[in-house]
């Protein structure tokens, strides 16, 4: 039976994915080079650190640990600067109805990002009291496409694997569901997520009972 779902933040609950973007491709342009929204496929879901390891990869670039860590830090003050200016209308179509069905259906919840920023996004836009467990970057040490972050939520909220739904965009975070023996639903394209049980466009296109439907008859 399931009993808890289990949210990615960025392209699930709030669009920050762009932001992310924005930010790698300033630091890279910087850099003297450039990055696409292809290419940025392989940044979500995956840590601040590692992202800018494939960055710097994609770019030819080997550089000292120190100098690492000035770019990471760069990049996320020009992320905090677009943040900042998020608010509840920033949370993405069809989320709020959503969780009402999620509260009504009695089940447990949980946020599983890699993000260290996860906090801050979420009282910037009113959803710090919406989850029963929150799992950040702060808690985790590996990121997607590791289960950790999942399979650390599951724990926290005292259920199984086998009694989880994990809600993601990313490949790495379908991933990490499936890794973590989870039911995964893909927010995106099929295309991309293809190692999702299901898939929809995004929340607004699905309801709690069709997710619970599938998840319980493909066990
Ligand atoms: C998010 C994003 C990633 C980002 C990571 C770390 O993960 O998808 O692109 O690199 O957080 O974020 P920060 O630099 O804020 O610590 P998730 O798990 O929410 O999709
Ligand atoms: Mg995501």
């Amino acid at each position: 039976v399931i009993k808890a779902f289990l949210f990615d933040l960025d392209g699930v609950i709030v669009d920050t994915a762009i932001y992310h973007y924005q930010a790698w491709k300033r630091l890279a342009n910087e850099l003297g080079f450039d990055i696409s929204e292809e290419f940025n496929e392989r940044l979500k879901g995956v840590s601040r650190m590692e992202s800018l390891d494939i960055i710097l990869e994609h770019g030819g670039l080997t550089l000292p640990e120190e100098k690492k860590n000035e770019l990471a830090a760069e990049k996320n003050q020009w992320y905090l600067e677009l943040v900042s200016r998020m608010t509840s209308d920033d949370i993405l179509p069809g989320v709020a109805n959503f969780f009402s069905q999620v509260r009504k259906a009695n089940l447990l919840t949980a946020l599983g990002s890699v993000s260290k920023n996860a906090p801050l996004i979420l009282e910037r836009i009113g959803m710090s009291e919406a989850f029963d467990v929150i799992i950040d970057g702060t808690k985790i040490s590996k990121g997607k496409p590791d289960p950790e972050v999942f399979t650390k939520g599951a724990a926290e909220l005292g259920v199984n694997p086998d009694e989880c739904v994990v809600f993601e965009d990313a490949v790495a975070g379908v991933e990490a569901g499936k890794r973590g023996g989870m039911f995964v639903v893909g927010l995106g394209s099929p295309d991309v997520l293809t190692q999702a049980d299901l898939i929809a466009p995004s929340l607004e296109n699905l309801t709690v009972a069709d997710v619970l439907n599938k998840a319980e008859t493909t066990r």
